[in-house]
């Protein structure tokens, strides 16, 4: 990894000193249809309940460089800088930060096995700050209302709003004005690229802190030895991530290897990438009943608490953005096509679904339809579920790679917490004619009231014209190892159950702990040590949690190690060992973890029914800890095969105990594992951990203690 100023920006700077302006480019949307030649223009948009037409914008694809066809020793430039983009046909443009002016940034193909340098290039300045640039948007933060917190996240997802001190307007708009958080407006454009999925050394993954200029560049190595895979990149900075990443700073990388290209799945434009997340928009004063956009996003989240316990619940937005458009719509050949799905969101879960909406009438103004949050229809099935489509999506791929073979999404909705990937093929031959939607079930309505968020995502119109297609099903997909723990907990790698049998090294135990821990506003990650055997009149009150064992078995007792990103690295893995993870979720929202480095399968998901307040019975907030052992836990959801996929990131749940289990081979260094959630990311829901080599482990004895119990054999 190498610093050093990117020429063509210092030109431009230069250029730009001389003129005293510079027009900020305008994205090239290139909207890509699946089947039909020519520009005709959208289908007929349907009107939203939030300001907004629907199905205006042709989904745009962008961009692909297949760094395949460059030259082995060239690096690929690709620089984040700031562009005007229309994130919808009827307003006005938006800056947006933007990899290569493009929105996601541009999809960059590589090999299998095939090394690829990419120059990181932070171009991030304008006309106003031509050294470094603000933010393209306001952060607000909407007080806690009278009504409690369901009132302020309302009233917080209410399309527009601006910050009470904008200049530029003359009068105002108590209502619907809002203070800044604090500290917002000085946030200059630093950044660092994180490839999401990538097995690459530590120096070359996006550490947080290392943060660099507008004007600088970072070259970063990438072996690509890995399986065919959806990886995305995205901007990883210290603090801040939520901000850069909710400004546009994402992009697609897909790895292609000899596995994914002897199927002869879908790829050109057969296959779509579709980024999804979710936005916010200012308006101008006048209230919410005249919905009149300034062209500016807006970064408006629920607060909670005042004072030293102020802090704010993850953003959400009422629009749903696919690759930079809100609600775009798509035209597609009656035939297979294949999906990668990312949600690029910042806090939002999403669980996506394919609806026939070609009959589907539901009057403008009509009450609005909750959507599924339980598993089950919603309120109004004749209106919301009799469309579903539950066998249209089957999943060939998860974050990092196909599965064994072809899986029908289960339940009928594919579940991503923001930063999982999907690889999803939909046969579109029994639908020709017919009018799609994919539509996102999790917290969201049809037919929404200001403060509801949108369920729709994207419009598929799939066209009547028969087309031969010679694409079939593949039965078996990936022959890729793939590993299993069994009962005594020995790994066992591959299908043959008597071969290469292991155990993991090393276990490592975090605790989520919920809001309210300790007097603490925000969900926290605990890493935990192993204090089994310490004399229990040496354990303390405090962040302590204990679990019962099995028959025969003494408790496990767990203390908190560490609990933000700065205190000391307590997790040392030795390079190319098997390390089971387990994540003890005591209450509070889902968190979607992510661990860097390396792919990972579930191999447990055990659960205990949650209490009252939301928590885990038995867990003591005020001390943050369990005075009595927590039961074994129960079963938890069983894990079905697109979960068992491997992986690098899942939502757990409040009240489940998730085991992961993966191999650290292949690199080294200091790694980061975190919540994708990512306020909760930047607001220290994330840790460090150390991969290094055996010997050098070895001598590194005395820091940390080589992992919480020394190596938990077993
Ligand atoms: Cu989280």
């Amino acid at each position: 990894m190498t610093v050093e100023p990117v020429p063509e920006s210092e030109a431009r700077l230069r250029a730009l000193a001389e003129t005293g302006s510079l027009a900020l480019p305008t994205v090239p949307t290139a909207p890509r249809s699946l089947s039909v030649t020519g520009a005709a223009p959208p289908g007929p948009a349907e009107p939203s309940t939030l300001g907004l037409v629907k199905f205006r914008d042709e989904l745009p694809q962008p961009p692909v460089i297949d760094a395949r066809q460059l030259p082995e020793d060239r690096p690929l430039p690709i620089c984040a800088r700031p562009v005007r983009t229309q994130l919808h046909a009827d307003l006005p443009e938006t800056v947006v930060w933007a990899y290569e002016g493009s929105i996601p940034g541009p999809t960059i193909v590589v090999g299998s096995g095939r090394e690829v340098r990419v120059d990181w290039g932070n171009d991030l300045v304008t006309t106003m700050h031509a050294e470094r640039a603000a933010l393209p948007y306001d952060v607000v933060r909407v007080p806690p209302q009278p009504g409690g917190v369901g009132a302020t996240v309302r009233l917080a997802n209410l399309p527009g709003g601006r910050m009470e001190a904008h200049e530029s307007h003359g009068h105002d708009d108590p209502e619907n004005a809002y203070p800044m958080l604090p500290g917002t407006d000085a946030i200059r454009s630093a950044t660092v690229v994180h490839l999401h999925g990538s097995l690459t050394d530590g120096h070359n993954d996006g550490w947080a802190h290392n943060v660099a200029l507008p004007g600088r560049w970072t070259r970063c190595s990438y072996p690509n030895e890995q399986e065919s895979a959806t990886l995305w990149y995205h901007d990883h900075a210290m603090a801040v991530t939520r901000f850069s990443v909710y400004a546009g700073l994402a992009g697609f990388y897909l790895i292609r290897d000899d596995v994914e290209d002897a199927l002869c799945l879908l790829s050109g434009d057969r296959e779509l990438v579709l980024a999804i997340r979710d936005v916010n928009l200012e308006t101008e004063p006048g209230g919410s009943d005249s919905f009149a956009p300034t062209g500016r996003a807006l970064y408006k989240q629920a607060g909670i608490g005042e004072g030293d316990a102020a802090t704010e619940i993850p953003v959400t937005g009422p629009y749903t953005l696919v690759n930079g458009k809100i609600w775009p719509t798509n035209r597609a050949q009656p035939c297979w096509q294949r999906l990668r799905l990312l949600n690029a969101s910042n806090a939002r879960i999403l669980r996506l679904a394919l609806y026939d909406t070609t009959e589907e009438n539901i009057p403008a103004g009509s009450a609005p339809l909750p959507a599924r949050t339980d598993g089950g229809f919603g309120d109004d099935p004749t209106a919301f579920g009799m469309h579903r489509l539950p066998d249209a999506l089957v999943v060939i791929g998860t974050d990092a790679g196909l599965l064994p073979a072809p899986a029908t999404a289960p339940g009928g909705a594919v579940n991503l917490g923001p930063g999982e990937r999907m690889d999803v093929l939909v046969n579109l031959a029994s639908l020709a004619g017919r009018t799609l939607e994919l539509r996102n079930e999790n917290a969201t309505v049809l037919r929404p009231q200001p403060g509801q968020a949108d369920a729709t995502a994207l419009q598929i119109r799939v066209g009547d014209t028969p087309v031969r297609d010679s694409f079939t099903l593949p039965a078996k997909l990936s022959p890729n190892q793939r590993w299993t723990l069994r009962p005594d907990n020995r790994i066992v790698v591959g299908p043959d159950p008597h071969h290469d049998v292991i155990a993991p090294e090393q276990q490592i135990w975090l605790v989520v702990a919920p809001p309210g821990t300790e007097g603490g506003g925000h969900p926290q990650l605990w890493e935990m040590a192993d204090i089994s055997d310490l004399p229990p009149h040496q354990v303390g009150a405090h962040d302590v949690i204990r679990l019962a064992g099995g028959p025969g078995q003494s408790p496990l007792v767990l203390r908190a190690a560490a609990k933000l990103f700065d205190d000391t690295v307590t997790i040392m893995i030795a390079e190319g060992a098997w390390i089971r993870w387990n994540v003890i979720h005591l209450g509070g929202p889902a968190h979607p973890m992510h661990i860097h480095m390396t792919s990972f399968q579930m191999i447990e998901r055990r659960a205990w029914a949650l209490g009252q307040g939301g928590n885990v019975p038995g867990f003591d907030p005020a001390t943050g800890s369990t005075p009595s052992p927590l039961p074994v836990p129960g079963p938890g959801p069983a894990i079905d095969p697109v979960t068992g996929g491997t992986k690098d990131t899942w939502v757990v749940q409040p009240g489940e105990v998730v085991s992961v289990l993966g191999r650290f081979g292949g690199a080294t260094g200091e790694f980061m594992y975190h919540c994708h959630i990512l306020d909760h990311e930047d607001h220290t829901m994330m840790r460090p951990f150390v991969v290094l080599p055996r010997d050098i482990l070895a001598m590194h004895g005395g820091h940390g203690g080589g992992g919480h119990d020394g190596g938990h054999h077993g």
